[in-house]
């Protein structure tokens, strides 16, 4: 097999474990309410936040090798360069962070509402960034001479805040029976075993045993153990600490939390302990080259959004060699800190929403409180909260508890806004009511409100016929960033489609539009879109080939322009209107535009 059909074929294999969520999540699972708490998790699932923090001695070459610069993920340069091994670990005869404070860093995750810490002790170029007797490619043996995680260790027990160790358990770029490192050594002579027995296990276990008690441990990249050794590892770790965490990617189906891809949140609620990963930026390491930062807006909707559906955000950052954190990562959090500090109890201890999103944002719920974040305001300034069948005792502001106007009418809860909401980028409303909601969460109808600019029909809300498909697309933008866009895939015949139920809160005029992906080779085909029994055939656009390894285009196609006469429940169809050559097209969304 060429070398690189092998690389595509593990960068498949890859893919397929980033991104199973949909076979492992069941859409809309009704069993989500009977959600119950594992008391060793309880502290993951309240926390709700946290750091992930990749250094190592890719922070020192920070994207770039001989005077090439890499655009992508930093901390995969060594493979991506095929650089030896040799070469490679000159970098830690220079690596010496002098600027390292392990109680500034932690003062910073507390200012920023932050509850763990994970950080990289290994990564996959094999280098320990700790004190290490299985393996002399350690902090110890260079110019800094200390040990930044045991300082960390000992700053985060001050500062209440839970410690984990993120570990790559089969990829060891530095060592001859290590996983991935093809270019200085043969695969066929490799031992995966003598690898996991000399180096990896040890060191997992030095970190169990030496650095207090640890909240997680972080696995990524399983390889090259069977579903029993993967087992006795974790007998291994238990026996050192029973109480700590291990992730889903530990592989083989086990672990105690579960992570998705790299980058992807779920569309829908999930049962359960699990987290979202996402970075600052689109490298993990320190890159020279990576300016993407996300902003602090960006961040608080993320959060909102993940909390919403029952999980931890944890977010990295990428320090510097010299020891210090971007100063675009530390603004960031500070900032998000700020927003925590008056809104957290929206957030912290919270589960997740039981009423589906709506225009205006999502919801967290505390027994007897359901938390509405508004992150956009209706032009009119009413919120329309749908699917509360309980009694209304108080609705107020969380910032100010100022009470606000509401009225109730079924299960439809109308709310009067101030003019000025408190906070621009997310107002938390405190709606405090007596017995249990019903999850609406599950079937509610997608709300659309001509008092907001669009409504977006996203398409883990429709309900798929024939063979059609809703699943993850993913695709990394320059190496390895990966994104993930949920779309419908698979219509290729009249019998396969989307159907929606739609909430049209008032009558008005509304413009539909199809956000998709195609092909050029497969555009022109027939679509057809219904509204009720009103139909508008379309012919489809050319946006640009799906490839994993490029940014996927979208276009948005305008296909109908429809009267609402009445407010109330329409169906909304998308489904081709032939046999197709191929997929009509990766549907992301509809979007449907009051008319102005
Ligand atoms: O630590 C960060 C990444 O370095 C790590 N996970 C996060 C938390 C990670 N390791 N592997 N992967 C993510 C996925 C690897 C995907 C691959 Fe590829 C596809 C390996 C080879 C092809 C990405 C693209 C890396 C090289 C090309």
């Amino acid at each position: 097999m060429s070398l690189l059909k092998k690389i595509y074929l593990v960068a498949l294999l890859v893919l397929c474990e980033y991104s199973s969520y949909a076979q492992i999540v069941e859409r809309w699972d009704k069993s989500v309410s009977n959600q119950k708490v594992d008391e060793k998790s309880k502290w993951f699932q309240d926390a709700k936040f946290g750091l992930f923090v990749h250094w190592g001695l890719f922070a020192q070459h920070a994207g770039e090798w001989k005077e090439k610069r890499y655009y992508g993920i930093s901390e995969w340069v060594m493979n991506r360069g095929k650089i030896p091994v040799a070469d490679y670990r000159k970098l830690a005869q220079q690596f010496n962070p002098s600027k390292f404070n392990a109680n500034e860093w932690v003062k910073m995750i507390n200012d920023a509402g932050i509850k763990y810490m994970v950080i990289t002790a290994k990564h996959h170029e094999g280098f320990a960034m700790f004190g290490s007797k299985a393996s002399d490619y350690n902090i110890l043996n260079t110019p800094f001479k200390r040990d930044p995680m045991k300082e960390l260790s000992v700053a985060c027990k001050k500062g209440n805040v839970k410690m984990g160790f993120y570990y790559s358990q089969f990829l060891d770029w530095n060592e001859p029976n290590g996983g991935g490192n093809e270019w200085d050594f043969i695969e066929k002579n490799k031992d995966y075993k003598a690898y996991y027995n000399s180096k990896s296990i040890p060191q997992i276990k030095e970190l169990l045993s030496n650095y207090g008690p640890l909240g997680l441990i972080w696995f990524d990249m399983p390889g090259g153990l069977s579903k029993e050794e993967t087992q006795s590892l974790i007998d291994d770790a238990r026996k050192i600490q029973p109480n700590c965490l291990l992730s889903s990617r530990v592989g083989q189906g086990l672990g105690d939390f579960r992570d998705f891809g790299d980058g992807e949140v779920p569309s829908t609620v999930v049962k359960g302990p699990w987290e979202a990963i996402f970075t600052h930026n689109d490298s993990w390491g320190y890159s020279k080259f990576d300016q993407n930062f996300k902003t602090p807006a960006e961040i608080i909707h993320l959060l909102v959004s993940v909390v919403s559906k029952g999980g931890n955000l944890m977010l990295n950052v990428g320090p510097k060699a010299d020891g210090t954190i971007p100063e675009a990562s530390v603004k960031c959090l500070k900032a998000v800190g700020g927003w925590l500090k008056i809104n957290g109890a929206s957030i912290y201890g919270t589960t997740y929403g039981p009423i589906a999103p709506q225009p205006w944002g999502v919801t967290t719920l505390k027994p007897r409180k359901l938390f509405l974040h508004v992150n956009k305001v209706p032009s009119n300034g009413v919120l329309l909260v749908p699917g509360l069948n309980v009694n209304i005792k108080q609705v107020s502001l969380l910032s100010n508890k100022n009470k606000l106007l509401w009225k109730k009418d079924k299960n439809l809860l109308t709310i009067t806004l101030p003019t000025k909401l408190p906070d621009d980028i997310n107002t938390v409303i405190v709606v405090e009511y007596d017995g249990q909601i019903t999850d609406s969460y599950l079937d509610a109808p997608v709300v659309v409100s001509p008092r907001y600019p669009e409504c977006s029909l996203e398409v883990i809300k429709a309900n798929p016929s024939g063979n059609t498909k809703i699943i993850p697309v993913t695709h990394s933008l320059y190496f390895g960033d990966w994104k993930h866009t949920t779309c419908a895939t698979d219509m290729q015949s009249p019998s396969d489609g989307i159907t929606y139920n739609v909430q049209f809160t008032e009558p008005g005029d509304y413009k539909i539009m199809l956000e998709y992906n195609c092909p050029i080779e497969n555009s022109k085909q027939e679509g057809l879109l219904q509204v009720g029994d009103q139909k508008f055939y379309f012919e489809t656009l050319g946006s640009g080939s799906y490839d994993t390894w490029r940014p996927l285009m979208f276009i948005k196609q305008s296909v109908a322009m429809i009267s609402v006469s009445a407010s109330g429940v329409k169906t909304i169809k998308v489904s081709p209107v032939n046999e197709g050559k191929a997929e009509l097209f990766k549907l992301s969304k509809i979007i449907i535009e009051p008319v102005k």
